[in-house]
């Protein structure tokens, strides 16, 4: 006799079958708690399993990279690619490295992949990999032979119609280059396997916007649901990385006033709203040069706040873009009390779930990442189209294209929440109308 479908039980099983994930079990969770509800309405989907298929992912790979340093040291890094879901389209999304990537983190990352790609309405499916590889204060070289390292075992796995990464925390333009050059080498084929490649080696335009840009028009989305706009609004924003960057162009391009961004060594705070000119001089410093804040804080004339988050400062929108919990428990207490009405996560996973019950009972509008933050992968799945006709679309059509695609995530989400009104549970639609098509096709193929 199985048991009972309750969220309790599922998320025993989980945890006995993948013990010490905390954050893999903890991107389930939130998923697992729209979803077990509306599965028991729907016993096809209870009957072959398809929540419990779905959190298994169709393999991991896990190998050594070994590379030398500039200093003519041999060094070993860990190598991951988890290929979660093919259900809908080879497999898809982003390679991160950093210090303390495990297996827990990428787990979470590929799963939450699933339901973000099927939002963007495109046939990708899921993956997630990356290295505990540290690119920080690394030599361009040293970059390049880590990378070639990575894909020399990587490029066996990979193809357009196979399983395409691209990049996210840590691995940029410049990354991407030197692994589609090696995989280029190994494989002798010249073809779309990555996105998020420069222009000339066959990237899309507005690829490296799109995240940031899409979760921007996102926040639109939202605000004209409430017949508001954005002009004039206080927008608090962490990360300064690719998402922040570009969230933080979007924002002020329209008309609103970005008061922060922050790396790990500490926050930038623009009370009357970052220039444009400040933003540029940012890019740079961080895209290009890739220092910390704190090195350009006094330059700017901006005030420079060591070690903290920007999370007490008085502001209407939040937008965190840096990395996984970032906001817990009194992040969220600050956010409130600070004006938040509005969240939008720029990076996967950024609040805590007991966090999220702060915004939920002050009637903060949250909407998690994978449908704020899929502008990225949808962009990416516009260059495998590209790059499958040969073509480059113009930087008009594809920022056309990415609006689209976000108001159609937008779309998805009202169809999916209790009620349209107003106070839509983005949480619940993003999760509900994710899992319908990929669940759909699991249910098509049958058991495999
Ligand atoms: P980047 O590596 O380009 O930038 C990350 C930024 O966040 C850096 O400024 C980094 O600081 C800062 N940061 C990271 N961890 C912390 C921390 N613990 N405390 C304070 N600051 C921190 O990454 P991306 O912008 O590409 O990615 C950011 C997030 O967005 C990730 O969660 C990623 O998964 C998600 N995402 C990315 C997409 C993409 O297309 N790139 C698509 C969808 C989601 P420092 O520079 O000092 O390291
Ligand atoms: O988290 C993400 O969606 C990404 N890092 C982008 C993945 C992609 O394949 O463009």
């Amino acid at each position: 006799m199985r048991k009972a479908l309750t969220l309790d039980n599922f998320m025993d099983g989980l945890k006995r079958r993948n013990p010490r994930e905390p954050e893999f079990h903890q991107a389930v969770y939130e998923v697992a708690k729209s979803l077990v509800p509306f599965i028991r309405k729907h016993p096809e989907y209870r009957h072959a399993q398809i929540l419990e298929r779905m959190t298994q992912p169709d393999r991991v790979i896990s190998f050594r990279v070994c590379w030398h340093d500039d200093k003519a040291n041999i060094r070993t890094n860990q190598g991951f690619r988890i290929q979660f879901n093919n259900a809908i389209g080879p497999y898809k999304g982003g390679l991160r490295f950093h210090r303390d990537l495990n297996l827990s983190v990428l787990k979470f990352l590929g799963f939450e992949q699933t339901f973000k790609n099927s939002l963007t309405t495109l046939p990708l499916g899921a993956a997630k990999g990356g290295a505990d590889f540290n690119p920080k204060g690394k030599s361009d070289n040293e970059v390049m032979r880590f990378c070639q390292a990575y894909m020399t075992e990587l490029a066996r796995y990979l193809g357009p119609h196979v399983d395409v990464p691209a990049g996210d925390g840590g691995v940029g333009s410049r990354e991407i280059a030197y692994l589609f050059g090696q995989y280029k080498r190994l494989t002798h084929q010249f073809d779309g396997a990555l996105t998020g490649k420069p222009i000339p080696l066959g990237g899309s335009l507005v690829r490296s916007e799109a995240t940031g840009y899409g979760c921007a028009y996102f926040m639109m989305q939202v605000l004209e649901h409430r017949q508001q706009t954005i002009e004039g609004k206080t927008c608090v924003l962490s990360g300064a990385g690719n998402v922040a960057l570009f969230c933080a162009e979007k924002l002020i391009e329209s008309g609103a006033r970005v008061v922060s961004l922050s790396d790990t060594s500490g926050f930038v705070h623009a009370a009357d709203g970052l220039t444009r000119e400040q933003l540029r001089e940012i890019k740079e410093h961080k895209l290009q040069r890739r220092e910390p804040l704190a090195k350009l804080g006094k330059q700017l004339k901006l005030k420079f706040h060591k070690g903290k988050q920007p999370w007490g400062l008085d502001c209407e929108l939040a937008f965190p873009c840096a990395s996984q919990n970032e906001i817990g428990v009194e992040e969220a207490k600050q956010l409130v009390k600070s004006g938040c009405q509005a969240l939008a996560e720029g990076a996967n996973m950024p609040v805590t779930p007991d966090a999220y019950e702060v915004f939920a009972d002050a009637g903060v509008v949250f909407v998690p990442g994978k449908a704020a933050n899929a502008g990225g992968v949808a962009v990416s799945g516009l260059e495998m189209s590209q790059n499958r006709v040969g073509m480059h679309w113009t930087a008009a059509e594809v920022d056309q294209h990415l609006r689209d695609i976000m108001a159609k995530i937008h779309e998805q989400c009202l169809e999916h929440s209790p009620g349209r009104s107003k106070s839509v549970d983005y949480v619940r639609g993003a999760n509900i109308a994710g899992f319908i098509k990929v669940a759909d096709a699991m249910l098509a193929y049958g058991v495999v």
